[in-house]
């Protein structure tokens, strides 16, 4: 081997590593894409935000419904988005307590827990359900499917004996 061939070695092997740095930030964009592909929405760098499940069940007994909500996609920035309650089956100040409030994402989180607050009456009233909705996403963030979850409030006044 001469000292050409050397060199040229030299910068195959420089031009490999090139190619594999490139193939794995590539793999790692194709991959956020394609998962956020795979859930029926177009990729954004700030974040695409959804419920975690479109139904959540809460023991009326429990203090709280605890809700997620997702950041797909891209997680780049501080990003807000709204969420309101409306009133199904149950209502407002009888039911569950709050009317809407806002979720903060820092950058790169991509979770948030909300906790909604069930009243434990003494009604029998059966199942009741609840709407949390997703609206006015800031700082770049846009809100996919599902935007919203209904809350089903299972009674616990059933099993009492009326006389
Ligand atoms: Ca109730
Ligand atoms: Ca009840």
């Amino acid at each position: 081997m001469n000292l050409k061939d050397s060199v040229r070695l030299g910068s195959d092997k420089l031009r490999m590593v090139i190619i594999v740095m490139i193939s794995i930030v590539l793999v790692f964009t194709l991959q956020g894409a394609a998962s956020a592909k795979g859930k029926g929405i177009t990729y954004n760098k700030h974040g695409v935000i959804v419920m975690h499940k479109e139904l959540y069940h809460v023991k009326e007994g429990q203090r709280y419904a605890a809700v997620t909500v997702e950041r797909l996609g891209g997680s780049m920035g501080n990003v807000t988005v709204d969420y309101c309650l409306c009133d199904l089956t149950a209502k407002k100040g009888s039911d569950f307590l709050g009317s809407s409030g806002t979720i903060a994402f820092r950058n790169g989180e991509r979770t948030k827990r909300i906790q909604l607050k069930i009243i434990d009456d003494q009604i029998i009233e059966g199942m009741e359900t609840f709407r949390v909705k997703l609206m006015n996403p800031k700082g770049g963030a846009v809100i996919g499917k599902p935007g919203e979850a209904i809350v089903e409030i299972i009674d616990n006044d059933n099993n009492v004996v009326v006389a």
